[in-house]
């Protein structure tokens, strides 16, 4: 059995489903939609996320987008019993509550690192609201290496994928040291973090580039 996987591989959220998929060792067809040429909002794409956003899974007929949702499903279907996603409510709560912060974050992170390159909306709001966030997630990371427990969760995965637009885009973590700290360490410790993560700052300007001719 295998799951289809849509995804394209710049998009957080879309790196952190395909993370999971390697700690899940689930088989895999990944369906690169590439949305610097728009293939997103084709009928065929739309047909399995309505939306057009990436990432989206087809397992079988069960078509789902929104990757804290796949996250949440993939561990239940196919790791009932890992720790990635623990059973135990107040540990599953705090897993849960740092998807939410992430899908909270993670806008900011986008608009001021990678559209703020090609669309004009950028606002001072943004800005602050950003370093507010990071202020907050810094604090709550403190001198941990996994965000809950001593151990991997999916947690780690949706906000490492989210702040490494922040990596590639250089943006100033000077005041933000834990989170620094926490991204370097989880890169070094997860096998598949580099090959899926590892942009560098020049590929992540190129994409803007391919971005701002559409
Ligand atoms: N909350 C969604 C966000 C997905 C999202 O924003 N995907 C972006 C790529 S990072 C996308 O598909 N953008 C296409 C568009 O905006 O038209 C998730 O976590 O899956």
């Amino acid at each position: 059995m295998s799951i289809d996987l849509y995804m394209w591989p710049f998009s957080p959220p879309s790196r952190a489903v395909l993370m999971l998929t390697k700690e899940l060792n689930i088989k895999t067809n990944i369906k690169i939609i590439e949305l610097c040429v728009g293939q997103h909002l084709q009928p065929e794409y739309l047909s399995v996320s309505p939306g057009g956003l990436v990432p989206a899974i087809d397992d079988n007929g069960y078509k789902l987008w929104e990757s804290r949702a796949i996250m949440q499903y993939l561990c239940s279907k196919y790791g009932p019993d890992t720790q990635l996603y623990p059973k135990d409510l107040e540990t599953r709560a705090e897993v849960d509550r740092w998807l939410y912060t992430d899908c909270t974050l993670f806008p900011f992170i986008r608009d001021v690192t990678f559209f703020s390159k090609f669309r004009s909306i950028l606002t001072e709001s943004t800005i602050s609201l950003l370093k507010d966030n990071l202020k907050l997630v810094n604090q709550l990371i403190g001198d941990k290496t996994y965000l809950v427990d001593n151990h991997l969760t999916i947690a780690d995965l949706s906000l490492s994928a989210s702040l490494s637009f922040l990596i590639y885009y250089n943006y100033d973590l000077t005041d933000y040291p834990n989170i620094s700290r926490w991204y370097i360490s989880l890169s070094k410790l997860l096998p598949y973090f580099e090959e899926i993560n590892g942009f560098t700052s020049d590929e992540a300007n190129e994409i803007v580039s391919k971005m701002q001719k559409i």
